[in-house]
């Protein structure tokens, strides 16, 4: 599963507004980062998007969305995409319309993050996969198990982990946030899942 996300090839982050691939298609897709409160969520985007982290925590009220432009390529099929990545960063609180459907209709897939330090996080990933799903529909999810950084504080043991993401029939990936390990891998396989029905196309 691991492996997918390298049939992607990407203009880099530097040169993404001027080098294009040949017959690029013109795509956006919503995608949004669901989870506990202080699971990480905003710093994923935020590393992912602006390559930074802050320690500082602040809570995210309702909903943000960051955008991402993106210039991949599928190498088997030589089809390629100039993408804008819309990131839903969901606050993770669970106050009365802090969330609303509204939040996850049109999405095109989800990550859902947990802190491997709290077990409880991962306990609250059912809910809120099933509540995203009924509004999306079933469309591809990846678990984000964050904070690796911190592995020696780990919670959860692996084998809770894989039943866990099985029942929910989400892929865990390691990221942290802090460090950027795992991150851009995370996106890359989310996007191999979300860029299959559009080769076809
Ligand atoms: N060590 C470590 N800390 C992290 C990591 N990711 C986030 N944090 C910290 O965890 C805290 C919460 O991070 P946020 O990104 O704000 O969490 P959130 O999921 O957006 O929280 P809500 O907006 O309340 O739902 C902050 O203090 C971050 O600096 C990580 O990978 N490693
Ligand atoms: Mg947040």
């Amino acid at each position: 599963m691991q492996g997918l996300g390298e049939d992607l090839s990407w203009v880099p982050a530097h040169k993404v507004a001027t080098q294009r691939f040949p017959n690029e298609r013109e795509l956006r897709l919503k995608v949004c980062l669901l989870g506990e409160p202080s699971v990480g969520k905003t710093s994923l985007i935020r590393r992912f998007v602006h390559d930074i982290f802050d320690d500082a925590y602040v809570e995210t009220l309702g909903a943000k969305v960051s955008t991402k432009e993106l210039r991949v390529r599928h190498r088997s099929s030589g089809v390629a995409f100039h993408l804008l990545l819309h990131l839903w960063d969901i606050a993770g609180q669970h106050r009365v319309d802090f969330v609303t459907p509204d939040h996850y209709r049109g999405a095109a897939g989800a990550l859902v993050a947990i802190d491997l330090t709290r077990r409880g996080t991962l306990e609250a990933v059912p809910a809120w996969v099933e509540t995203f799903r009924a509004s999306a529909g079933d469309v591809p999810a990846l678990l984000l198990v964050n904070k690796q950084d911190l592995a020696t504080q780990a919670d959860i043991a692996p084998a809770v982990l894989r039943r866990a993401a099985q029942d929910c029939g989400v892929t865990p990936v390691g990221t942290s946030a802090r460090t950027g390990a795992g991150v851009e891998e995370a996106i890359r396989l989310l996007l191999s899942e979300l860029l299959e029905p559009h080769l076809r196309a």
